[in-house]
């Protein structure tokens, strides 16, 4: 009889391991699902840079041509993402602002850049995301357009002929809403 407990005592705990086991199991595959996820996510990432790419328009402008750029709707993105210009000349933008967001347009001399004034511009509240000890990879700004609101700059091109980023500098925008000045 005494036997007889022992075994269902350890039948019980060798239950009970088994299913702690699976359970440790469970947990480390959800914590290996969550990373994937997160991975994921950070594939996904770099790739919306080109879907807003491929959804804006390209345009060419002639010197002293105002050019308008828009943002409607809940989008992240300019409705033109690659303007085309001529080298050293000005060029003047109408931003209409028509989405659900406030939003700017700002322009820095490389792709590196982008990264270093985005984040340096989350602490740039005070001066509406455009941050002042970064002004040296930024040659033009719009001030922050709010919903229904409309913008303008006046940009020199930059003499030498190249590819130049525009982005915007409102927290959590500069990954995906951003656009290319191509100085010829
Ligand atoms: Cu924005």
């Amino acid at each position: 009889m005494k036997k007889l407990n022992f075994q269902i005592i350890v039948a019980a705990l060798l239950l009970m391991s088994v299913v702690a086991t699976g359970y440790v199991l469970s947990s480390d595959s959800l914590g290996h699902s969550k990373h994937s996820v997160e991975s994921t996510a950070e594939m996904d990432h770099s790739e919306m840079v080109h879907v807003t790419t491929r959804n804006g328009k390209t345009v060419t402008v002639e010197p002293g041509e105002v050019l308008e750029i828009r943002s409607e709707g809940a989008d992240l993105s300019y409705d033109i993402t690659e303007i085309r210009a001529q080298a050293g000349s000005e060029l003047t933008i109408k931003y209409i602002n028509t989405s659900t967001m406030p939003h700017n347009i700002l322009f820095v001399y490389t792709e590196e850049d982008i990264r270093t004034v985005g984040v340096a511009a989350l602490q740039a509240y005070q001066n509406e995301y455009v941050p002042e000890n970064e002004m040296d990879r930024i040659f033009g700004y719009t001030s922050l357009a709010v919903p229904g609101e409309t913008v303008e700059v006046t940009i020199t091109v930059p003499e030498e002929p190249g590819s130049y980023p525009y982005i915007c500098t409102y927290p959590g925008h500069f990954t995906q809403m951003q656009g290319r000045l191509i100085s010829r």
